[in-house]
């Protein structure tokens, strides 16, 4: 059976374009394959980050997949930092991705912007860690949003890479799997910029802890344009607020976007705000009261991750031994 994985940086509270882009669809793909999902605590502290609130935003992670129907039974849930193979094959892979590869990356662009001499080296060698969690596990497929397909492209060339240099095929080959209405979420200021955990302003993002009251703030105070919604997708194509607002409906629905515009044809945002508003509290506020009762009792999903752990490392550590007797390095039985 072909095998999953991916995971979610702790580096703040989900949003809802994480749930959208990444759990719902991990959630999808439970059951058919063999599925791991990680907390990504390591990629986290490439950006400073707090202690206290790495360890919080770390559960609340955890929670947001055990609420939103992930199940420890079914899928691997841990995180990175717990199995330390992810550290020993992404040293390796530092040592075989290329300088010039990690600088044609467009989020290390963003991220850094005009401060690359300040940022972390962590930061710039994320996507060789990010390949190294993947690879550990021999994954094939890797459901991410759209922003992470640069980087699970380079995994594949990091693969390559080192089965062309040690003349094997031990690394399979790795797709990025991106579908569904919903696959970049943007910013409910300014749709040309993602939906982000980090972004400057709360009014940007939904986060799966929001309540009713602030979810319908939010889409309420959401830009738009004083045009009414056309009869089909293909006339929002200059309109990035009004496009994302359908599209997250779809995507919370389980419809198309041509589906929901042809309902909607015609309305003004007075109708359709309110109507997005009661479905996103209607869909996420069963999996944020879940998030929260989960999060009343730590000492629990320490005990869900931990067991996680114990399940990866099962996996990652014969694939790291034979990847270092592969490279000639001597490790202790
Ligand atoms: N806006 C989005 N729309 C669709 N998918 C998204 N993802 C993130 N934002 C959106 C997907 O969620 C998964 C986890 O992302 P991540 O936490 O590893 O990193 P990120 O993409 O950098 O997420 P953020 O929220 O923007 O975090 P910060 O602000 O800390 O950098 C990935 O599959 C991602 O595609």
């Amino acid at each position: 059976t072909p095998r999953v994985f991916s995971g979610i940086k702790p580096s703040g509270g989900l949003t809802m374009g994480n749930y959208l882009g990444a759990i719902k669809r991990f959630v999808g793909m439970q059951g058919d394959m063999q599925t791991i999902y990680c907390v990504v605590d390591m990629h986290a502290i490439t950006v400073w980050q707090d202690p206290a609130e790495l360890a919080k935003a770390t559960r609340e992670v955890a929670a947001g997949y055990l609420a939103s129907g992930l199940d420890p039974a079914q899928s691997i849930l841990f995180n990175q930092s717990a199995v330390a193979a992810h550290a020993e094959l992404g040293w390796i892979f530092n040592c075989v991705a290329r300088v010039g590869w990690m600088n044609r990356m467009t989020q290390f662009k963003d991220k850094a912007g005009a401060n690359a001499e300040k940022v972390s080296l962590g930061l710039y060698a994320y996507p060789a860690l990010m390949a190294a969690d993947i690879l550990l596990y021999h994954a094939t497929h890797v459901p991410v949003g759209e922003d992470q397909k640069q980087h699970v492209e380079l995994t594949r060339d990091i693969g390559k890479k080192f089965n062309h240099d040690f003349k094997t095929d031990f690394f399979p080959e790795t797709i990025p799997v991106i579908d569904g209405p919903a696959t970049r979420v943007m910013n409910l200021r300014d749709g040309t910029k993602k939906m982000s955990k980090s972004g400057e302003s709360d009014m940007e993002r939904i986060n799966m802890t929001d309540d009713a009251d602030q979810i319908a703030k939010k889409f309420k105070k959401a830009r738009t344009d004083p045009d009414a919604l056309p009869d089909t997708m293909e006339g929002l194509k200059d309109r990035p607020e009004a496009k994302n607002l359908v599209e997250i409906y779809a995507a919370l629905d389980d419809r198309s976007p041509d589906d929901v515009i042809a309902e909607y044809a015609g309305a003004g945002w007075g109708k359709f705000k309110p109507a997005l508003a009661d479905l996103a509290v209607a869909k996420l506020s069963p999996i944020s009261t879940e998030m929260a009762r989960l999060m009343d009792d730590p000492a629990e999903i320490d005990r869900i991750l931990a067991n996680g752990a114990v399940k990866a490392r099962e996996i990652a550590e014969p694939i790291l031994q034979q990847t270092y007797d592969i490279v000639g390095l001597l490790r202790p039985a």
